[in-house]
């Protein structure tokens, strides 16, 4: 099994030059020391590793500019749990608000009014259905990342065959995107059979059980795109129960500790690996920027790595995700 190596550039807000201040600027620091911002994070999800390293990015960079960083995360990837999170940081009054919202609908109402009260909104990985109360988005290229996830199922399926997506949730930018990124790509080459999406809730066992429906109903399967951690470790357990990881092929997003040991004992074959740091490090950047009055990139993408066995213990593996800073 070889695949594809792929390293898109990295994109980055670059350098802010940040010396001089205006007690004006930008408005709304409620701290004493001029330019002691305080920012809170609001993850997607306590816990996941994606977001773990992007809080290491987030507190390395803080640190760097002297401003202060809350993080908080709600137990489930669910917007009802997010929300009082966002109220509560929101009546907090932080400068900076970073957050990966959960559900492109149902946060767009608590992060308008996050704006509205005067807290500067950065999107960090996912976003909203109307964006344009936000100081700053940064993401990966997650189209990109999903065509990337095919054009791995394709290397080593090169005849083609039956391929399925296992996903979290609708209604989140990020593995949408994925999504249609993939079905534009898999869509596009008839020796393709696409059995559509499949929705796990998040849940490893969710997609662990979804998976090993399909390859019942389907035991000719060969691939399956997973959109993200949890994913990708349910539909590893799954294709691994079924003793099949020799003919079914998995490319997955995120590279968290778990997949990467699924990568290395073959069961998952590629990984496309975010830059969850940078994401977190540009989003300070441009929180401070904006709290300075200084200009902000108002979007940001990101790039990716492909992982696979060529390349984890070289170029790929300062892509793995941390599991604390
Ligand atoms: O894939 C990441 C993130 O980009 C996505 O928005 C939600 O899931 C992860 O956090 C991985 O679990």
């Amino acid at each position: 099994m070889k695949s594809k190596r792929r390293l898109v550039s990295l994109v980055g807000i670059g350098a802010i030059a940040a010396l001089s201040l205006s007690a004006c600027a930008g408005g709304g620091s409620t701290s004493s020391t001029p330019g002691a911002y305080k920012l809170s994070f609001v993850q997607g999800v306590a816990g996941d590793e994606f977001y773990i390293t992007m809080q290491c990015g987030i507190e390395a960079e803080a640190a760097k500019l002297g401003v202060t960083v809350n993080t908080q995360g709600p137990a489930k990837f669910d917007p009802t749990l997010q929300k009082p999170i966002v109220d509560s940081v929101v009546a907090s009054k932080p400068d900076a608000l970073l957050i990966a919202p959960t559900d492109v609908t149902a946060m767009q109402a608590p992060l308008n009014a996050a704006a509205q009260a005067g807290i500067k909104v950065v999107l960090v990985d996912t976003s909203v259905d109307d964006p344009s109360f936000a100081t700053a988005q940064i993401s990966s290229d997650n189209n990109g990342g999903g065509k990337a996830g095919f054009d791995a199922i394709k290397q080593l399926n090169p005849n083609g065959g039956k391929v399925l997506i296992m996903a979290t949730d609708p209604g989140i930018s990020t593995t949408d995107a994925r999504i249609a990124g993939f079905e534009d790509a898999v869509k596009a080459d008839s020796s393709f059979d696409y059995l559509g999406v499949q929705y796990s809730h998040n849940d490893p066992a969710e997609a662990a059980k979804l998976i090993t429906a399909a390859l019942a109903k389907d035991p000719d399967i060969v691939g399956v795109f997973a959109t993200n951690t949890f994913a990708a470790e349910g539909t590893a357990t799954g294709v691994r129960q079924a003793g099949k990881q020799d003919t079914v092929k998995i490319a997955g997003f995120d590279a968290g500790p778990a997949q990467v040991k699924d990568l290395r004992d073959g069961t998952i074959d590629a990984l496309v690996a975010q830059q969850p740091a940078l994401i977190g490090a540009d989003g300070v950047d441009a929180a401070v920027a904006a709290l300075k009055g200084e200009t902000v990139t108002a979007k940001t993408q990101t790039g990716f790595q492909v992982l696979t066995l060529d390349n984890i213990d070289t170029t790929g593996k300062d892509y793995v995700y941390k599991s604390s800073c």
